[in-house]
């Protein structure tokens, strides 16, 4: 058993090296966590020392007590990840009350796990809960342009996701229930944790305004994916808004409606009032 050769650690690897290559993480932005699945845990026990403390979580997350999680390591680099992982990233197990985690595997040349471990763990729980188990990523990053955009647009949710949605006309395919926005606070904290987690139930998506991207998905490739689209819609909506003009014509709300109904989509009507 090698835990390196397991396919969530390769997926894991996999998109915080091409996020890298996106510019998404310079020096150690970004973070990113996977729910391992309990027959993968069964099979890379092996490889797990129980020898490292329990440390406070800082909020209780019951329902994903005794579960085990793939993160990064704070202060680490995206772009060590391929080469190193084990120095890069950490295993860590939540206790069965959900109040407590330790470092099982990784971080061999110490340190601890991302500074955004209670956003991304109140993230899996609110997750976990609202589908059933099948969300099991929940990744940061640090995209120029939908983090630019948070300076001129209203920060509000209906505002950002309309005009998200009207830049590709697969967009709101791609994430119809919108996206959440925070207003700048301190990141690394539970204050944050707790208003990410909080947009988390209605979004898949959730911006830090100044700051970055959060998404919830169900899978290494629909996570890169959903980061992927709307950063590119973001890009778009930066270059029109540098036109001298601006928009001449744009997809409409009915348009949004009319796309969400031939692609049997639920659209966030509260975001098109
Ligand atoms: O440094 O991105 O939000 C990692 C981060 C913190
Ligand atoms: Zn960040």
């Amino acid at each position: 058993m090698d835990i390196l050769k397991e396919d969530f650690m390769q997926g894991f690897i996999d998109i915080a090296t091409e996020g890298y290559k996106k510019g998404w993480h310079e020096r150690n932005g970004g973070n990113l966590s996977y729910r391992i699945k309990p027959e993968e845990a069964e099979r890379i026990k092996g490889c797990f020392s129980y020898d490292r403390p329990f440390q406070e979580i800082g909020r209780a997350v019951p329902n994903i007590g005794g579960e085990y999680f793939l993160v990064t390591g704070s202060g680490k680099y995206f772009r060590n990840i391929e080469k190193n992982p084990s120095e890069n990233l950490a295993v860590i197990e939540i206790d069965e009350a959900g109040e407590k985690y330790r470092v099982v595997w990784g971080l061999s040349k110490g340190g601890r796990p991302t500074s955004e471990l209670p956003t991304h763990l109140m993230n899996h729980s609110v997750k976990k809960e609202l589908t059933q188990g099948r969300h099991r990523i929940i990744y940061h990053s640090h995209p120029a342009n939908i983090i630019a955009l948070t300076f001129v647009l209203p920060l509000e949710d209906a505002a950002f996701s309309r005009e998200i949605w009207e830049m590709i006309t697969e967009c709101p395919i791609v994430f119809p229930e919108g996206i959440g926005v925070v207003p700048w606070m301190v990141p690394g904290g539970c204050e944050i944790a707790e208003v990410t987690a909080k947009l988390m139930e209605k979004y898949n998506v959730v911006l830090w305004a100044h700051h970055g991207i959060f998404c919830s998905e169900e899978d290494f490739d629909s996570a890169f994916g959903l980061i992927e689209t709307v950063e590119k819609a973001a890009e778009i909506l930066v270059k029109v808004l540098s036109m001298s003009d601006g928009k001449r014509q744009t997809i409409t709300a009915q348009d949004i409606r009319n796309v969400a109904v031939a692609y049997y989509v639920k659209i966030n009507e509260d975001l098109l009032k």
